[in-house]
C-alpha cells in the first residue's frame, strides 16, 4: 500500500475543497483532494447561481476571478413579485454599492480546478472507499482506493468538505457534535433552459398556487425554479406542463410575458436547513455543506462554503507560520455566528416566500404583510439587502 505525505487532506472537489486547496498553496501549504466523481460530473453538476460580493471580492484577490470578470452578469438589485405586482430592491443603492454576481458554481469549480492543476496542485477523482483514521489526535490518516489500489493519506489536518452526504461528518463520534435540522414540506424543481431571460434581475415570486424564482445563467440561459412537493415525479413534469404553471404563477398586471425554449435540465431539489455544532473534531474541520445546509432560497449554500474556508485558510496558515493554535481553536465559532445568521436569513425568505399545506388565512396575510413591509420600508429593505449581498466575511 502506497502512503502519500501532505499538510492538509482535503475529502471533496467541490467549491470548498479547490478554493481550500487553492488559498492554501498561495500560502505554501500542501494539500491533496481527493473527490469521489469523475471531473466532468463535478463540473457539469448545476447548481448555485447566485454570489456575494465577498465571494467575487475573494476569487477575484486571489487570481482565479479572470472569467468570472469577463462573463459574470452584475446586478445591483432583485424583484419581488406578489399580489401580481412587481417590487425592485435597489441591493446597490441599500448597502453602500455591494452588489451580487451571477456566475455559475460549475463556472467556479471549473476555474478553481484548472488553477489548481495548472499549479501543479493533486487532485485525485473517482476514489473509492475513503475511511479517516485517527482524526481525534495529532496524525490522522484517511484509507482510500485509487485505481483499484488501496493508498493512504499521512498529514497533520483533514478538511471534511464532501457536502452533505459525505463521509467525514459521520465519522466523528455521535457524543461528541449536536445537530440541528429542519426539513420543509415542499421540494423545487429547478429548470435550465435554452432561452434568454424574461427579466432583468433574479426574481422571487409568492403566488397562491406556490413559490416560483427566475433566475439565469447567461444572455442566453434561463434558471428557473417551482416549489413542488417533496415526492413529485419528473414523469409528471412535461415540458409544456412546466411553462404553464411558472407563468401562471410569475404573472402580472403589467403585460410581462415569459419567454419559453428548450429545456435542458430538469431536477428536484429538498428543502433541508442543517447545522453541526462544533464544526471540528481533533485535526478533522468541517468546511460547506458537510457542515450545514440552507434552503436555497437565500442563495447562500455556496457563499457559506467560501466563508469558512476562507477562516481555515486563515486558520491553518497561522498554525504553520506561527505555530499558533489560536484560529484552528475558534474556527468553529466564527463559522457559526455566520452560519446561524445566514441560517435565519434562508428561513425568513423562504418561509416568506413559499405556501405551506397547513397555512391558515392568518399566516397568509402575515406573509403578504411581511413582502409588503421589506418593499416599502427602506429601513427593513436596507436589512434584507444587507443580507442578499452578504454580511462582510470575517
Ligand atoms: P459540494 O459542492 O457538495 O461538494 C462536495 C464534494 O465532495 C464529494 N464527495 C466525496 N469525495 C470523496 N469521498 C467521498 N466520500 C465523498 N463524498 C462526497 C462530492 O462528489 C462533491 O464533489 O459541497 P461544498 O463544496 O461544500 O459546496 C456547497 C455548494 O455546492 C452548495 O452549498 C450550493 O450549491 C447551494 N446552492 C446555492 N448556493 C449559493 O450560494 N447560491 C445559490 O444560488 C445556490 N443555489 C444551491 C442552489 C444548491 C442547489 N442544489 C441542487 C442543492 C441551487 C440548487 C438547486
Ligand atoms: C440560481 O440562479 O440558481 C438561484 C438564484 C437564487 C436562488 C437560488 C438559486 O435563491
Amino acid at each position: 500500500m502506497s502512503t502519500i505525505r501532505t499538510q492538509v487532506a482535503i475529502v471533496g472537489a467541490g467549491p470548498a475543497g479547490l478554493m481550500l486547496s487553492h488559498l492554501l498553496h498561495l500560502q505554501g501549504i500542501d494539500s491533496i483532494v481527493l473527490e469521489a466523481r469523475t471531473r466532468k460530473y463535478v463540473q457539469d453538476r448545476v447548481r448555485a447561481g447566485v454570489l456575494e460580493q465577498g465571494t467575487v471580492d475573494l476569487l477575484t484577490a486571489t487570481g482565479v476571478g479572470d472569467r468570472l470578470k469577463k462573463q459574470g452578469l452584475i446586478h445591483q438589485g432583485i424583484e419581488f413579485r406578489f399580489n401580481r405586482r412587481r417590487h425592485r430592491i435597489p441591493l446597490s443603492e441599500l448597502t453602500g454599492g455591494r452588489a451580487i454576481t451571477i456566475y455559475g458554481q460549475n463556472e467556479i469549480v471549473k476555474d478553481l480546478t484548472d488553477a489548481r492543476l495548472s499549479a501543479g496542485g493533486k487532485i485525485l477523482f473517482e476514489v473509492q472507499e475513503v475511511r479517516l483514521a485517527d482524526f481525534e489526535g495529532s496524525a490522522p490518516r484517511i484509507h482510500f482506493r485509487n485505481d483499484g489500489q488501496a493508498a493512504e493519506i499521512a498529514c497533520d489536518f483533514v478538511a471534511g468538505c464532501d457536502g452533505f452526504h459525505g463521509v467525514c461528518r459521520p465519522s466523528i463520534p455521535k457524543h461528541a457534535v449536536r445537530e440541528f435540522e429542519r426539513i420543509y414540506p415542499f421540494a423545487w424543481l429547478g429548470i435550465l433552459a435554452q432561452v434568454p431571460p424574461s427579466v432583468d434581475e433574479v426574481t422571487y415570486c409568492r403566488s397562491e398556487r406556490g413559490f416560483a424564482l427566475h433566475s439565469m445563467r447567461s444572455p442566453e440561459l434561463t434558471r428557473l425554479y417551482l416549489q413542488c412537493s417533496t415526492t413529485e415525479d419528473l414523469k409528471h413534469w412535461p415540458d409544456a406542463r412546466i411553462w404553464d404553471e411558472l407563468y401562471m404563477r410569475l404573472a402580472t398586471d403589467d403585460g410581462w410575458s415569459l419567454k419559453q425554449g428548450p429545456i435542458i435540465q430538469k431536477g428536484i431539489t429538498e428543502m433541508r436547513c442543517y447545522v453541526v455544532e462544533p464544526m471540528s473534531c481533533g485535526t478533522l474541520f468541517l468546511a460547506g455543506d458537510a457542515a450545514h445546509i440552507v434552503p436555497p432560497t437565500g442563495a447562500k449554500g455556496l457563499n457559506l462554503a467560501i466563508a469558512d474556508v476562507m477562516v481555515l485558510g486563515r486558520a491553518l496558515h497561522e498554525f504553520y507560520s506561527s505555530g499558533s493554535r489560536h484560529l484552528l481553536d475558534t474556527y468553529s465559532d466564527t463559522c457559526l455566528r455566520r452560519v446561524w445568521k445566514v441560517q435565519r436569513f434562508s428561513w425568513w425568505m423562504t418561509s416568506t416566500l413559499h405556501r405551506f399545506d397547513q397555512e391558515n388565512a392568518f399566516d397568509w396575510r402575515r406573509q403578504l404583510a411581511e413582502l409588503d413591509y421589506v418593499t416599502s420600508s427602506r429601513a427593513a429593505a436596507q436589512s434584507l439587502a444587507e443580507n442578499y449581498v452578504g454580511l462582510p466575511f470575517d
